[in-house]
């Protein structure tokens, strides 16, 4: 015990030596005897069914990733709740489908906190078990009460929502503040040199991608014409704050860190940690180590980084001796998607690889690339590798990772479905709600796939390659004979479609 006790001091020296003035506490209890798996849940940012190796459809390389659903369950059926970040991530930490709630929708990078301090939470759920908890990385569900002054502790942050420990973006890489933030400080702030952020209009005699496209080094293609930070405007107008600017190529070293130092830190606790990959999110600029490394320009390189990412972030959890306790979920919060907003290449250099696999859509849409996305869960020893055609959806984390804990289980949207994700049956979900743009949203069941009439257009309007989903039909699909969903049976199975709708409807209508 005194042993531990020593390494842990000694771990922590090491760590505070690789990131000065870091703010993870290492809080006594050393000794705190191991009963429950460390979990975390390391979830990447737009990337699709097709981008990992081991689903067998695209031409990409996953090692690590690979590694984890080799040594694992992989879900053939999993799925994000929503074709967009933020609603995906609010309903993974709440349990919650996201069109409960208004606000779930993508935000800027002011928006306040979007759970409720209030409301129940995955994280909070996961303290009360006894387990320390953190997330580094991408957050994008709003910080602050508005007007936020970026200038002091922003308060209230992801802390107050079940993470004892955040270092996190606010938002996401293409929208400001270009900053990192760690327990709602603004990391690396000089006072003589404050922040300000605004999504309403420029600051006077600041550039502009639109005015000054001489300044960029990546050239924007929608959107993405506003503040440039590190040769990349983005979306939203930022002044000040010159010392704590992010730069783009160190973004993945700067949160994998963070992610080790904190399995060093707790590594003899329970721990959650959610590590949340900014890749292959636009825009896509990777380390030097990694640009030009897929032939498939940016968007392979940047996927080949978050791999990498994977890799050394499961050596930490082998070298501290905690892998074969810890409980490892990897997924992404939404479908694939090529240009979205900058010129990188991505359409051009996609050559024969499939982000969305073999499915229908992508990022935004209602069909199915839009939220099936790659979903696997290892824990070394304990679960029996396989492959799970089981519909899980990741609003059923909290409930399953509540039975797991022993807490009890939150009544919402979330469905315990332990048993599945630890590969012990193939009994999933009867039913998922899934959702596109506008919180607009289909219904699949079993093998089929319902998706109301919606005016709109049927691609994306901003200038995105990507089906919505929508038409001015009903629309129905068998899944198992047509996995492209390019069969419309509708008109053909009009009772089906009664049927379907009134289960759908009466789960929209559940308070
Ligand atoms: C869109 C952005 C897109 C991306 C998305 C959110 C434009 C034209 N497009 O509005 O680039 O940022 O929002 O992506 O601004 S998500 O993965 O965080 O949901
Ligand atoms: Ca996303």
């Amino acid at each position: 015990m005194k042993k531990r006790s020593i390494a842990l001091s000694a771990a922590i020296g090491c760590v505070a030596m690789i990131v000065p003035g870091c703010q993870i506490s290492g809080k006594s209890g050393a000794e705190a005897e191991v009963k429950q798996p460390n979990i975390v849940i390391i979830y990447a940012d737009d990337l699709g069914y097709g981008d990992v190796s081991a689903y067998g459809v695209g031409e990409l390389n996953t090692p690590n990733m690979d590694r984890i659903a080799h040594e694992g369950i992989r879900f053939e059926n999993g799925y994000a709740t929503s074709a967009t970040c933020t609603p995906s991530r609010f309903s993974l930490l709440t349990g919650q489908y996201p069109w409960r709630n208004d606000r779930a929708q993508v935000l800027p990078g002011d928006a306040p906190l979007l759970i409720d301090p209030a409301q129940p939470t995955l994280p909070k759920m996961l303290q009360a078990a006894g387990y320390e908890t953190a997330v580094v990385g991408k957050w994008h569900l709003g910080l602050g009460a508005g007007n936020t002054n970026w200038n002091q502790q922003v308060r209230p942050n992801a802390n107050d929502v079940g993470f004892d420990y955040t270092y996190i973006m606010a938002a996401t890489n293409d929208r400001v503040p270009n900053v990192f933030v760690e327990n709602g400080n603004v990391v690396g702030l000089e006072s003589n040199d404050p922040l300000e952020v605004s999504y309403r209009k420029n600051f006077e005699g600041e550039p502009t991608g639109k005015a000054n496209p001489e300044l960029l080094k990546m050239m924007y293609s929608h959107g993405h014409d506003m503040s440039i930070n590190n040769g990349i405007s983005r979306i939203g107008y930022q002044r000040g704050g010159k010392s704590a600017q992010w730069i783009d190529e160190n973004m993945a070293d700067t949160f994998l860190v963070r992610a080790q130092q904190f399995v060093k830190i707790k590594r003899d606790k329970p721990f959650f940690l959610f590590y949340t990959l900014h890749q292959p999110h636009v825009p896509r600029v990777p380390h030097s180590r990694f640009a030009g490394t897929t032939g498939m320009g940016p968007r392979g390189d940047v996927i080949a980084e978050a791999d990498w990412c994977i890799g050394e972030f499961l050596k930490t959890l082998e070298e501290e001796g905690v892998l074969e306790n810890t409980l490892i979920i990897f997924s992404s919060d939404n479908g694939p998607v090529l240009d979205d907003g900058y010129v990188d290449d991505a359409a051009e250099k996609v050559g024969d690889h499939t982000p969305g696999g073999m499915l229908r859509g992508g990022k935004y849409s209602l069909y199915d690339a839009g939220t099936r996305i790659p979903l696997m869960v290892m824990w070394k020893g304990k679960i029996k590798p396989a492959v799970s055609k089981a519909i899980v959806s990741q609003v059923d984390l909290f409930a399953s990772l509540a039975q797991l804990a022993g807490q009890p289980l939150p009544e919402n949207d979330s469905k315990n479905l332990v048993d599945a994700f630890l590969g012990k049956s193939q009994n999933g979900r009867e039913s998922v709600v899934i959702e596109g743009l506008g919180h607009r949203t289909a219904f699949r069941k079993g093998d089929w796939v319902l998706i109301p009439p919606y005016k709109g257009s049927k691609m994306v309007p901003w200038g995105v390659d990507t089906e919505t989903g929508f038409g001015y039909d009903v629309q129905l699909y068998n899944i198992k004979e047509d996995v492209g969903q390019a069969n419309d049976l509708a008109s053909e199975r009009p009772e089906k479609v009664d049927e379907l709708m009134q289960e759908y409807q009466a789960i929209l209508n559940k308070q």
